[in-house]
């Protein structure tokens, strides 16, 4: 037997570092693949990626899109997320439709899973359920929110 435990360790050791070298060659290929995607139409925040194609038409068309393309309508959950969104509208200088939506029942805001929002960022007087047809909710080129007919035609923005 001898100093064959040693050698043991030294062969797990050599291991551990070849293991680190490819770790750290695939990190470094993997930050450059997120360069790749989001430019210029993506922006990542956490472990949400937000991505628009150009696609325009209404609500359930961009709802459909999105699920379709295996993620869902943009819902943004706090500020860093609604920026990211709103980048993405000033490139464009399109407002965009978000996953949130009162269709449900009046005044009270959801996403498209059914939970009660955890932020929002209203324009001033919005919303205003304007003509008592608005149950959908647009970002303003501003970043700020404002309730919107379904059946306007906006911008996509899904989330992955
Ligand atoms: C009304 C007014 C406007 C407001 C729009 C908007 C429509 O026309 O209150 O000031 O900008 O509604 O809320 O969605
Ligand atoms: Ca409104």
């Amino acid at each position: 037997k001898g100093d064959s435990g040693l050698s043991e360790i030294n062969l797990v050791k050599r291991q551990v570092s070849t293991l680190e070298g490819q770790l750290r060659a695939l990190q470094s290929s993997f930050s450059k693949y997120k360069q790749v995607i989001t430019f210029p139409n993506g922006r990542i925040v956490g472990e949400k990626i937000f991505m628009t194609s150009g696609y325009e038409g209404n609500f359930e068309s961009l709802k459909q899109r999105c699920s379709q393309a295996g993620g869902q309508l943009a819902s943004p959950r706090n500020a860093a997320e609604n920026t990211a969104i709103h980048q993405i509208v000033a490139l464009y200088n399109k407002p965009v439709f978000i996953g949130i939506n009162d269709i449900q029942t009046e005044g009270r805001f959801k996403y498209l899973n059914g939970e009660n929002i955890v932020y929002s960022n209203w324009e001033p007087r919005e919303p205003n359920n304007d003509k008592g047809a608005e149950d959908c909710v647009e970002v303003y080129t501003s970043g700020k929110w404002n309730d919107k007919s379904c059946g306007e035609r906006r911008l996509i923005v899904c989330e992955f």
